[in-house]
């Protein structure tokens, strides 16, 4: 096989066997200095007899191609037969700072931090000596204005199916009283999964929106079918998101009635369900619909919504799950938005490596083991996150956002001016941008001509290929992916 100048241009020192070498400081002079594809198709040979073994043992449909982790690094993701890809999609979002960073790298050559590596704690029991220390010195101070209590968890859907269940919590300690005790008919009643014990409550959730895929917040998914069929679900409200027309500037009244369309019908199904039984605790909404195909709402949209959650007496859980960690150009996408007090609970996951969420004292439950489970997130994720959360404040990473995000957006509205038989839509904040093809087939087409050129791209909703970039992609990477953008939809 021909490998190529890039893949053999990777520094060996990024190859680390024992640990010994001690550069910190990413630069991109490291990378690739452009994409290579290597294989006729991808995935390669190698990915696909790779694909053979994994298929044997589960449905492996969803995989892409086989990584080689080893070699990968910054902006670009080196796949087992060598080809070369510059990552716009990094773990569906899920990269902040490239691959095989050196500052991350670095970060288990520490013996402390080795061991809280391998002595992984049941957190809500066992927690290790610098646990409270470290969400006061990591997690706090990137917490949402006003939301001083921290859960940590798993991954994005324990976070969000956690925070319901704190939803509730509040939301029936509000009827019952702060310290009256639990009834026996509750205590008994929630056993057998019946009321008043196991109440008949709602989370009000999105059209399109995308919020997990374990059992519970699986009822407020609404992004695709495959995701939900032949699974039960909770007989819970589901509203319009505002669906714009872009130009901003040039809809914006339709856009503006687009809005209170939405929000007249979130109101009009609180009523409705509090009719029927069901009342609304909480109203649980992505700053940027992203699975659902990156659906933005206005300021005013968001703002209005919570003077609505507030005026019902339902939480507003905003899911930063996709949006957190800062792609956005700001650390939280709410950030942008003004709301006139913090939202009640804010989840994340992705690029913070740990899942989890922040929310009001008021969420907090009084009793112990009412949200709880074994692991309860990973301190070693948040070693990992402290070292992040560094380099992006060193590196002044969220104006790399900023600029980075700039390029790419001007790039993508002047591309879809030449073409625009085939693209409309460019929208979004910082890197955390999109785009429409005109139909879901050209959409897939772009999408693997832009692999087959060396970049990796993601779909999302029908018709949409989103920019999910790390946060260290810079201005030079934009103008590849742009270069390699306009050439695959001059050939389509
Ligand atoms: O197909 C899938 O299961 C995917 S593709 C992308 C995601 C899931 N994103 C996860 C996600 C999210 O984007 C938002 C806004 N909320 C919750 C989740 C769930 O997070 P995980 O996947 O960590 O459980």
């Amino acid at each position: 096989m021909n490998i190529s100048n890039a893949v053999r241009h990777l520094p060996n020192r990024y190859v680390f066997s024992n640990g010994f070498n001690q550069i910190l400081k990413f630069s991109t002079q490291s990378e690739p200095v452009a994409p290579q594809v290597n294989t006729d198709q991808i995935p390669g040979p190698k990915s696909l007899k790779l694909l053979k073994e994994l298929s044997e043992l589960q449905n492996a449909g969803s995989v892409q191609f086989f990584a080689n982790y080893d070699k990968s690094i910054g902006n670009y993701i080196v796949d087992v037969d060598d080809n070369v890809l510059l990552d716009t999609y990094t773990q569906i979002s899920s990269v902040p700072l490239g691959y095989n960073n050196p500052r991350l790298l670095n970060v288990f050559r520490n013996d402390h931090n080795l061991k809280t590596l391998v002595n992984r704690p049941a957190l809500g029991v066992f927690p290790g000596k610098e646990w409270p220390e470290m969400l006061n010195s990591v997690l706090l101070p990137v917490a949402p204005k006003g939301l001083k209590n921290i859960t940590t968890m798993m991954c994005g859907s324990c976070s969000n199916e956690n925070a319901f269940k704190n939803i509730f919590i509040w939301y029936i300690r509000k009827q019952r009283g702060q310290n009256v005790k639990f009834t026996k008919e509750e205590m008994e009643s929630c056993m057998i999964n019946m009321p008043p014990g196991a109440p008949k409550l709602s989370i009000l959730s999105f059209k399109g929106a995308f919020h997990g895929r374990t059992l519970g917040v699986l009822s407020t998914t609404h992004s695709k079918y495959i995701h939900k069929i032949d699974v039960p679900s909770f007989d819970w409200p589901i509203a319009s998101f505002p669906k714009y027309k872009y130009p901003l500037a040039e809809n914006e009244k339709e856009n503006n009635a687009e809005d209170q369309r939405c929000l007249a019908e979130v109101e009009d199904l609180i009523t409705q369900y509090k009719n029927k039984g069901i009342p609304v605790a909480g109203i649980c909404v992505e700053p940027i619909q992203s699975e659902g195909g990156d659906n933005e709402a206005s300021p005013h949209f968001f703002q209005q919504l919570q003077k609505i959650s507030k005026k019902h007496g339902c939480a507003l859980l905003i899911d930063e799950v996709q949006t957190g960690g800062g792609p956005t150009g700001k650390m939280w996408c709410h950030e942008h938005f003004n709301l006139e007090s913090p939202p009640d609970v804010v989840t994340f996951s992705k690029k913070m490596q740990i899942g989890g969420y922040f929310h009001s004292d008021e969420f907090k439950p009084n009793e112990p083991y009412r949200v709880f489970n074994t692991w309860m997130g990973d301190p070693s994720k948040i070693l990992l996150l402290q070292e992040i959360l560094k380099v992006i404040k060193e590196d002044n990473l969220l104006d790399q956002v900023a600029r980075t995000g700039k390029v790419l957006k001007s790039g993508l509205l002047a591309i879809e001016k030449e073409f625009p038989h085939l693209l409309n839509s460019t929208r979004g904040r910082g890197t955390f941008l999109a785009i429409n093809v005109k139909d879901s087939e050209s959409r897939d087409k772009v999408i693997n001509k832009l692999k087959m050129k060396g970049v990796q791209s993601g779909g999302c909703g029908d018709v949409s290929i989103r920019m999910r970039p790390a946060l260290i992609f810079q201005e030079k990477h934009a103008h590849l992916f742009l270069e390699k953008f306009r050439e695959a939809i001059k050939e389509m």
